[in-house]
């Protein structure tokens, strides 16, 4: 699952060199120094679908406000805090990075923008793949939740109930270590990647259980929120996630 880089966006640097235009006549360093931030720099990745395309289980107007001022302010904030420690960082990807969170030489504020801006942005990524009515719970994840869970049934109910007992914001996950399917939850913007928590795994499902993912239509009732969320569960892109685990 090596899907997102600290270094993916080439084009960021295409599309500043051509909106800088030949006659921009820059000193040489400083275009290359533009170019050297905007090369490491994450963009937004587009939703996939229409704000609306989950009607009536999450709502237009909460797609809209989470993926273009949520999601778009821990990208905002990445970006800001990769320009101090791009050094340390190189090319490594996402994944590495939160894998080494411990041990990396950069200061706690550093760590912290990771975990929380780097951990946000990853996860929102991840999610908005996971949305999509109407798919069908199929294929060897399924097959293994049964044997891992007894059934369907006794695997959403865990879930459910990882999402209703994590205290404040946080994620519910179905994770994989090794093909072994768990239920996890952490909390904020942490995921099970980071070097620093206790649940490690590579994630295969999560649900964002943050109030700005589901307060203006749910209100205070996380429980409806994390139920209806079986009706906009892409299985085949969980089935897919899980396939890169085996
Ligand atoms: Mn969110």
């Amino acid at each position: 699952m090596k899907n997102i880089k600290w270094s993916q966006n080439r084009r960021s640097f295409i599309k500043t060199g051509a909106l800088l235009g030949t006659g921009a006549l820059l000193a040489g360093n400083t275009l290359s120094a533009i170019a050297k931030v905007e090369s490491d720099s994450h963009e937004l990745p587009p939703l996939g679908y229409a704000y609306n395309a989950l009607e009536p289980f999450i709502d237009e107007q909460t797609m809209r406000i989470h993926h273009t001022k949520h999601h778009q302010a821990y990208v905002n904030k990445l970006n800001e805090t990769l320009v101090n420690i791009k050094d340390v960082i190189g090319e490594k990807s996402m994944e590495d990075v939160f894998a080494e969170l411990s041990t990396l030489k950069i200061s706690d504020a550093a760590k912290s923008s990771i975990r929380n801006n780097g951990g946000g942005h990853w996860n929102h990524s991840f999610f908005w793949k996971l949305l999509k009515k109407n798919t069908l719970a199929q294929g060897k994840l399924v097959e293994n939740i049964n044997r891992d869970f007894g059934s369907m049934e006794a695997f959403k109910d865990l879930f459910e109930k990882a999402s209703l007992s994590q205290f404040g914001s946080g994620w519910a996950w179905l994770i994989s270590n090794g093909g072994k399917l768990s239920v996890v939850s952490t909390p904020n913007q942490d995921n099970p990647l980071m070097s620093i928590t206790t649940n490690k795994g590579v994630p295969i499902i999560g649900l964002d259980v943050w109030e700005h993912a589901y307060y203006l239509k749910y209100q205070n009732k996380r429980g409806e929120y994390a139920k209806a969320f079986w009706s906009v569960l892409n299985w085949e892109q969980a089935d897919k996630n899980y396939l890169t685990t085996l």
